[in-house]
């Protein structure tokens, strides 16, 4: 259980987190000297009942709201310190809006320094309090009047942080590990420490992680709770990780520890995008915003349809990110921005790893698992979706993602490990056979198209194309014949009488011309241009044989051409090509082409004085 404080400078969260736990979190020689919180304290906090709880001390100031942000993700819980003398301030505006946009749902008020003031006064303090959270999540948050001078209010406050924490049911551990990491430290003797909570999954001893954005995996040497070691550590873990094998200069707060697989950078996600009601421009694509998710920041724009968004708004969004981040479909953010720098708004992730830049059909987050994943399979098309990414791009467990595929066999298809859109693959059933069609169409002499002519011709991944090919096969609209070709099923190349003859006279001139065959140039010159397609059919009927690409030989004059090669050569010796054509007696042009081919065939073999007979 974590719980984040939350509230205006000096309203007496330190002093409060100090007084309930024992423990200063203001630990910085400039914390103690300024007398002001500037980066993160963590405490434990014993709740009857309930258990240790953690507690995240933030800072007030407006200038560290980052650092707040960076506190206040992955908390269960929020203490809300109002200072009973002053009431609610602008930051105190300011952390309810970034507790609201986080999804936080809900918390205990603490109406501090109640020594300072009457009771009448802190009557008026409840009422703005009151005003300020209605209709937010935390509208119903107990208010406890406290001080740490008198020690009024601590126990009640106590009790009613446990009453708020008891229903909270555990996050889910069969999930994909994921910490948003805030500090980054060495010890001496362990090296890299980073810390942060689990926000879900879980994590052991000796396990391999990635860090993101970088993508990197590392080794976890050494897990901390509570200050004790432990083996495993669970969802909602305020958790130490000592990693091996990464320099702490190659880490800052902000980036993430995943588990391996499924975790993709992306410089643009698609999100629900709220703008603030008190925000008081519209937000416009041109405007330079800061966007937090988890303990990360970068540089942001915000590109919604039909115009800037405007105070109050919520709409489908694109956010553009100055450097890639690893979101999680779910992920609630913030965005900040303007002069002087505040909270203008925020959002929930829909798809941390768009397939189009381009504004699509939209699923809102609380759409179901089925509606979102069949958006994403259709808009994958050929591509597919990686079941292993299922889980991120969805933000779902695996377990549900894998119960949600065998809800839906009718309409997605399984290949290894991807999922495809079974309408997409039909379509692509139809596209294989109107290839096949039309090649027959353009080319009837030809036995069929080559396989790889028919995938150049289709959009999509390989295997989706061979399955395609496949199933258009096992129905018997066609089918795929030896050396890489398809037909339509039993077709047959039909020839005119011209072209029987023209077939028959192209058999006899190639065998005429014996070692020496016309090239098909030569043959198309006095044959017309028939030739090549007649040539290939004569090739698939053993007649004749190519030696080289513009040139046929008759199949009887190239194996006498072989055995004459293989007689004169004396074995383990090699041969010139002079040598050579003395052995066979071509000329140099048909020579060359020949012995390439006899390379080829692995009857000679080329070394580099000359070739010797194969294997000898
Ligand atoms: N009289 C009185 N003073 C208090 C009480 N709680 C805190 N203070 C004083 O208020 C001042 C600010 O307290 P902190 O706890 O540092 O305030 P904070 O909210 O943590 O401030 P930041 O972290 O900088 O935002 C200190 O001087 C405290 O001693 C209280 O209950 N009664
Ligand atoms: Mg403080």
């Amino acid at each position: 259980m974590i719980i984040g404080t939350a509230g205006h400078i000096d309203h007496g969260k330190t002093a409060l987190v100090r007084a309930l736990t024992g423990v200063d979190t203001d630990r910085l020689p400039e914390e103690k000297r300024r007398g002001i919180t500037i980066d993160l304290g963590f405490a434990p906090l014993d709740l009857p009942d309930v258990g240790v709880a953690v507690v995240v001390d933030v800072p007030g100031h407006e200038a560290f709201v980052r650092t707040m942000l960076a506190g206040a993700t992955g908390i269960d819980l929020a203490l809300l310190v109002i200072a009973a003398d002053e009431g609610v301030m602008p930051q105190t505006r300011e952390h309810v809006a970034i507790l609201g946009l986080l999804g936080i749902g809900g918390g205990v008020v603490a109406l501090t320094k109640a020594d300072l003031v009457e009771d009448d006064w802190l009557d008026l303090v409840r009422l703005d309090v009151a005003e300020l959270l209605a209709g937010t999540a935390m509208a119903d948050a107990p208010m406890v009047a406290t001080s740490v001078v008198t020690g009024a209010g601590l126990s009640e406050l106590r009790a009613a942080l446990a009453a708020a924490a008891a229903p909270l049911s555990p996050r889910q551990d069969h999930d994909l590990f994921r910490m948003p990491i805030d500090r980054v430290f060495t010890v001496r003797g362990t090296g890299t420490v980073v810390t942060g909570t689990v926000w879900s999954g879980s994590v052991g001893r000796d396990e391999v992680v990635r860090v993101m954005p970088d993508d990197r995996s590392v080794r976890v040497r050494g897990l901390q709770a509570h200050g004790a070691a432990i083996d495993h550590a669970k969802p909602g873990t305020r958790l130490a990780v000592a990693l091996a094998g990464i320099d702490h200069d190659a880490l800052t707060r902000g980036a993430v520890l995943v588990s391996e697989g499924g975790w993709h950078p992306s410089r643009v996600v698609r999100a629900d995008v709220t703008l603030l009601g008190n925000a008081t421009a519209a937000l416009s694509p041109r405007a330079a915003v800061r966007f937090h998710l988890g303990t990360t920041e970068v540089g942001a724009r915000v590109v919604t349809p039909g115009g800037p968004l405007g105070p109050g708004e919520t709409k489908p969004g694109r956010l553009v990110l100055d450097a890639p981040v690893v979101a999680r479909a779910g992920d609630r953010f913030v965005l900040r921005g303007g002069s002087p720098m505040a909270t203008l708004g925020g959002g929930v992730v829909v798809d941390p790893v768009p397939a189009h830049r381009r504004a699509r059909p939209w699923v809102a987050p609380h759409d179901s698992l089925d509606a979102r994943l069949s958006l994403a399979l259709r808009e994958a098309g050929g591509e597919g979706l990686g079941i292993a990414d299922l889980p991120v791009r969805l933000g779902a467990s695996p377990s549900d993602v894998a119960v949600c595929l065998d809800r839906h066999p009718a309409d997605m298809l399984r290949i290894g490990g991807r999922i495809f859109a079974r309408p997409y693959r039909d379509e692509l059933i139809s596209a294989v056979i109107e290839a096949v069609e039309e090649h027959h169409r353009r080319n009837p002499l030809d036995a069929g198209v080559l396989l790889q002519t028919v995938r150049g011709r289709l959009v999509g991944r390989p295997e989706l194309l061979d399955d395609a090919v496949r199933t258009a096969a096992s129905t018997g609209q066609v089918e795929t014949i030896e050396s890489g070709l398809v037909r339509r099923a039993g077709w047959k190349p039909t020839l005119s009488n011209d072209q029987t003859d023209l077939k028959a006279r192209l058999a006899d001139a190639i065998r005429t011309a014996g070692a020496e065959p016309p090239s098909l140039v030569e043959l198309s010159s006095t044959h017309g241009p028939s030739v090549v397609p007649i040539m290939r059919m004569l090739e698939r009927e053993g007649t004749v044989v190519q030696v080289e690409s513009d040139r046929y030989y008759d199949a009887g004059a190239l194996a006498a051409l072989v055995d004459r090669l293989r007689n004169g050569m004396v074995a383990g010796r090699e041969y010139t090509p002079s040598e050579l054509r003395d052995v066979i007696g071509l000329s140099r042009k048909y020579l060359i082409p020949f012995l390439e081919y006899c390379d080829r065939r692995d009857i000679t073999e080329r070394r580099s004085a000359g070739r010797v007979l194969h294997g000898r």
